[in-house]
């Protein structure tokens, strides 16, 4: 099918079964059906730990309709190496010569931190495979623990707002930059409120030789502290308030692929969610100012950079 043109034009069929354990709202099973519909023909999946791998494969069921390996933490993308090198040996020895997509997802903490190493090296090493970042901005699925990914202010149980700090007090982790400097031909940003920006983004990693590597916006009701009917609306505001800027860089050149040109006032996200809503007291207004000066600088950064016809 490939690129599409409207929404309608998402092929129907689905690889991945309902009946699996995710929250009402959650985010992540819209990038498990995307990829499984955007990345044609057959395909392995490995899956670190949190919640995607623990909600989709409750002993004895499993929701994918398609090969899946579980991984520990801090090797997804160790594994997914080692299966496309493997696919290499089965070539040059048998002949094999099948395109199979091997496809490595983690959460934050599993790819900000706990798997950076792993990542860096099969970036670094040039693998043909995808990494998928899908990034609820904590370690959810043990319960809502900061990590590298959580932005500041946000508050998680080991960074609870109260009278010693207003949340987490760090900034975010810029990982996509830190994946794109291994000067690997395709990063992009996805979000499910711009789904035929994701889709496109999709099909285009798929044709692509060489190492990717995604980050997907993926809203939490429970961690982030929202009505589940919320979800599509956040993600959406993330993107209009360039809290998430959608971008791309396609072998050393960025494109904003989203452009917004009159944000939204930051306060209209962080209202509707429950680990921001402290800093609407106004002795948090720096930490707000703090957020504002940091999406500020990045959309910045973003601007200036795709004026120029590479950054690596
Ligand atoms: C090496 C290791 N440390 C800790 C754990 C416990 N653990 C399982 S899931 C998880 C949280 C994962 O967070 P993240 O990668 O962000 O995924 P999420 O749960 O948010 O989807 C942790 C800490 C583990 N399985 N392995
Ligand atoms: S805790 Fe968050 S990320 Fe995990 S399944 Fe629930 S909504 Fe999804
Ligand atoms: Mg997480």
């Amino acid at each position: 099918m490939g690129f599409i043109r409207r929404l309608n034009d998402i092929p129907r069929e689905e690889y991945f079964a309902p009946g699996h354990a995710f929250c009402a709202g959650c985010g992540i099973t819209s990038i498990i059906r995307m990829v499984l519909k955007a990345y044609e023909g057959p395909k392995i999946i490995v899956n670190a730990t949190g919640c995607m791998e623990v909600a989709s494969t409750l002993y004895p069921r499993t929701a994918w309709k398609v090969p899946w390996i579980h991984s520990a933490f801090e090797n997804a993308a160790a594994t997914a190496a080692g299966i496309e090198a493997a696919f290499k040996i089965l070539n040059r020895k048998y002949g094999y010569n099948k395109k199979v997509h091997v496809i490595a997802f983690g959460g934050d903490g599993g790819t900000f931190d706990i798997g950076i190493q792993a990542l860096s090296g099969a970036l670094e090493r040039g693998h043909n495979f995808t990494y998928i970042c899908y990034d609820n901005e904590a370690y959810m699925n043990t319960g809502i623990q900061r990590s590298g990914a959580t932005p500041m202010g946000a508050a998680t149980t080991t960074s609870p707002a109260g009278r010693v700090i207003p949340g987490k007090p760090q900034g975010k982790k810029d990982l996509v930059f830190i994946a794109a400097f291994h000067k690997i031909p395709y990063v992009a940003t996805l979000n499910p409120a711009f789904m035929q920006d994701m889709y496109n983004k999709l099909v285009k990693a798929s044709q692509i030789e060489g190492p990717k590597f995604l980050h997907y916006y993926t809203p939490c009701p429970t961690g982030w502290r929202f009505d589940t009917s919320h979800s599509i609306k956040i993600a959406r505001l993330a993107v209009q308030t360039r809290f998430f800027p959608l971008y791309e860089i396609e072998r050393g050149k960025l494109r904003i692929t989203v452009d917004i040109k009159k944000p939204k006032p930051l306060e209209e996200y962080l209202k509707l969610q429950g680990r921001f809503r402290h800093l609407l007291d106004p002795k948090n207004k720096h930490i707000v100012d703090a957020l504002k000066e940091e999406i500020e600088r990045n959309w910045q950064r973003l601007k200036m950079l795709s004026q120029l016809d590479f950054i690596y």
